[in-house]
């Protein structure tokens, strides 16, 4: 089976590890999100995607869900004696390793997609990882504060502030002039199901839909999703201020309504949501908590099922 899956970070991630266990055969490609991508130190830093390539290759910062596992900071710590910021973004000495090899090819003129693809030949993820453009977008946040309105990089905003000054927007600078990265239309066209993880609906798997031409690549297939939210409230992170902040409410029925049915076939929401109706989308209820890799895969196969369900 092909599937195409559009992810984000930590909850993508998370679910793509389950994914794979449920679907070991299929051909998996991922359409990361490049908009949290930040250039602090001389550096081009893409969280989403070393979110996507540690998890699914085994090093990521399990406690975290992001970064790598058993790192040391000699480098940030140093950086810090030069008085040499941000401090507010840690950066392991692991981690430095990714974005100063990423940083060199993209110097040498190699896009994004031939950068990840290079670093994912020795993390081996098990699917093929493509940024969802080679071009740059970044998510930045229009906020007002006692320093007055002025944007902020998502990173800031998300890690500094910790999403707690409102958004009054949200914008991905860059999107509308942005190319889906090659082989990006190809995979959707020919995938037998798109799946939308459990990904922040707005600044992941919103900001990948704006790139021209992906939203109606994924609108013209089956395409199921995942709700990040259960209850009324984000699993992890933030994703109830980016909602906010778009006006829309923090519910999984709202977020499959933001969707819209004319992208979204599917779309799964917990037990605790499960007079969830939506029109035009077919909504399954069952538990969502992606507590270990067997309950997630569970959660996955249930999304393919219900893709199957819809497609036949
Ligand atoms: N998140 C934090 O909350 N604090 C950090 O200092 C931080 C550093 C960081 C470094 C590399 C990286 O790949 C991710 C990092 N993140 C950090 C997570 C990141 O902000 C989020 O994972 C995504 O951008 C949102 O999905």
């Amino acid at each position: 089976m092909r599937i195409v899956a559009l992810a984000g970070g930590i909850g993508g991630a998370r679910f793509l590890r389950g994914l794979l266990h449920t679907a070991p055969e299929s051909d998996i490609t991922v359409v990361g999100n490049t908009g949290d991508d930040i250039s602090l130190f001389g550096l081009r830093i893409c969280p989403d995607l070393d979110t996507v390539m540690y998890t699914l290759g085994g090093g990521i910062n399990e406690d975290q869900g992001w970064g790598r596992a058993d790192e040391t900071f000699t480098l940030r710590e140093e950086l810090a004696a030069y008085d040499i910021g941000p401090a507010w973004f840690t950066l392991g000495d692991r981690d430095f390793a990714t974005h100063i090899v990423r940083t060199q090819m993209l110097d040498a003129g190699y896009p994004l997609s031939a950068v990840t693809e290079a670093l994912c030949d020795r993390w081996r993820p098990g699917v093929r990882l493509l940024p969802m453009t080679d071009d740059r977008v970044e998510t930045h946040v229009v906020i007002e504060d006692a320093d007055g309105r002025r944007a902020v990089h998502f990173q800031e905003w998300w890690v500094r502030l910790h999403a707690g000054v409102p958004a009054q927007s949200i914008a991905s600078v860059g999107a509308e002039d942005a190319k889906p990265a090659p082989g990006v239309l190809e995979a959707i066209e020919a995938a037998d199901v798109v799946i939308l993880p459990p990904s922040n609906p707005v600044v992941s798997v919103g900001t990948i839909l704006a790139v021209p031409g992906i939203r109606a690549a994924v609108a013209a297939k089956t395409v199921v999703g995942v709700s990040p939210i259960i209850g009324g409230a984000p699993v992890r992170g933030m994703a109830d201020a980016c909602l906010t902040a778009i006006g829309v409410d923090t519910s999984a029925a709202a977020v499959a309504a933001h969707y819209g049915p004319d992208l979204l076939d599917g779309w799964l929401v917990d037990t605790a949501d499960a007079e969830t109706d939506v029109d035009g989308i077919a909504v399954r209820s069952r538990p969502l908590l992606m507590t270990d890799v067997e309950a997630t895969g569970q959660i996955a196969r249930a999304a393919l099922d219900l893709a199957g369900e819809l497609s036949s």
